[in-house]
């Protein structure tokens, strides 16, 4: 605690000092009045003297902090509030056998398109099975269904493939892109180069050389797609596996999806792997995918597993896509946080909770 002491001609201005000097917040521990000056008792004049003290830092971080979880609380509650109003309003659940409504209630928070939960419940209602395993079980072979088998790159060592990755800025291409590296090159001793045409940022090349350089296997940088060909045909021409990044492209930037159309050319490059982060808003993963369909891609790389707890779009993409996943990746690390998309994981994924 601060305590200082202030003087003035009245209690007005003194305060008024105290106030200037400490903030609102200041606490009046005691004023008093003395005299000043003067002779013998004459002529002296009137002070006010005030002691204020001002709680510190940590004691106000406190007050901010519970300031701060009094708000996450009401919010909490009202979100409860709107998830309580949502359940009374769904017609469609209040018709529903007891052993379904928790399975749909899950399904919807899990953010799986509400049609094709609705969908669903009468599949498993109509199947007449009851206890909660086996309409679990029948709900994993209808996901199964959507999801399909996993197609990641395969490398076939007599010849070369080029394989482009696509996404939105931040999505994790290069990221996902060293990790794909890395196992190629060092668990399958495949030939792997790596080009990137992302020549926007100087840091985006000093990213890819520093796996590069780790993993010991050769970069280059291209800045028009003939370089892009020329390197392939040229520099690349004896290796197995090219991995091409590429700069990130905001979904709304035509100029910038343009210029990712020319290097994803067929004439050059083999497959074209689109990348969608998890954490984005469902409704975004739709414009993403709408806008980078003029690439043409071939298949679909989910990025950031880790930072999500809703995976319904694992099924809501699938189901308007018909591209193949390739991999999924789940965290920073390279190599480790990358897989091939099987589907008993993305559906384990979607239904873990409710598998217990
Ligand atoms: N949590 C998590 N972070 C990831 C994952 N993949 C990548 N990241 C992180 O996301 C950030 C962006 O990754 P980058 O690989 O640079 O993304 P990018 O798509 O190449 O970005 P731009 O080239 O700028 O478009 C980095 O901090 C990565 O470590 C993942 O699966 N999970
Ligand atoms: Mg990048």
């Amino acid at each position: 605690m601060r305590v200082k002491k202030y003087v003035g001609d009245t209690i007005q201005d003194t305060i008024f000092k105290v106030k200037a000097d400490l903030g609102p917040d200041a606490i009046i521990l005691n004023t008093r009045k003395y005299k000043q000056g003067g002779f013998m008792g004459l002529f002296s004049r009137t002070k006010v003297e005030v002691l204020a003290a001002l709680e510190d830092k940590k004691t106000s971080h406190r007050d901010e902090n519970s300031e701060k979880a009094l708000k996450e609380i009401n919010n909490l509650k009202k979100m409860v509030q709107a998830m309580n109003e949502k359940w009374e309003s769904d017609s469609f659940l209040n018709k529903l056998p007891d052993n379904l409504s928790s399975i749909y209630k899950y399904l919807v928070n899990q953010r799986v398109d509400k049609g094709y939960c609705q969908e669903l419940m009468k599949k498993l209602k109509n199947a007449s099975v009851d206890s909660q395993k086996s309409l679990i079980s029948l709900l994993e072979r209808k996901l199964n269904q959507v999801i399909g088998n996993p197609e990641p790159i395969r490398v076939n060592r007599n010849e070369q493939k080029v394989v482009l990755f696509a996404g939105p800025t931040g999505v994790g291409k290069t990221t996902t892109i060293a990790k794909l590296a890395a196992r190629f090159a060092l668990d399958k001793e495949v030939k792997v180069g790596l080009i990137t045409a992302d020549t926007y940022r100087i840091a985006a090349v000093q990213q890819l050389q520093t796996y590069s350089d780790i993993i010991n296997i050769p970069l280059h940088v291209v800045y028009n797609e003939r370089e892009l060909s020329q390197i392939i045909r040229d520099k690349l021409k004896k290796y197995q596996l090219i991995l091409v990044d590429t700069a990130g492209s905001s979904w709304n930037d035509q100029l910038q999806l343009g210029r990712l159309k020319k290097f994803a050319s067929r004439n050059y490059v083999d497959e074209i792997h689109l990348l969608i982060s998890m954490s984005t808003k469902s409704e975004d993963i739709k414009g993403i995918l709408k806008k980078f369909s003029i690439i043409k891609p071939d298949k679909l790389l989910l990025t950031k597993l880790d930072e999500t707890t809703t995976y319904g779009d694992i099924v809501n993409i699938k189901r308007e896509y018909k591209l193949p996943y390739s991999y999924i990746t789940y965290g920073q690390d390279v190599p480790d946080d990358i897989k091939p998309a099987r589907k008993e994981e993305l559906i384990q994924y979607i239904l873990g909770d409710l598998n217990g």
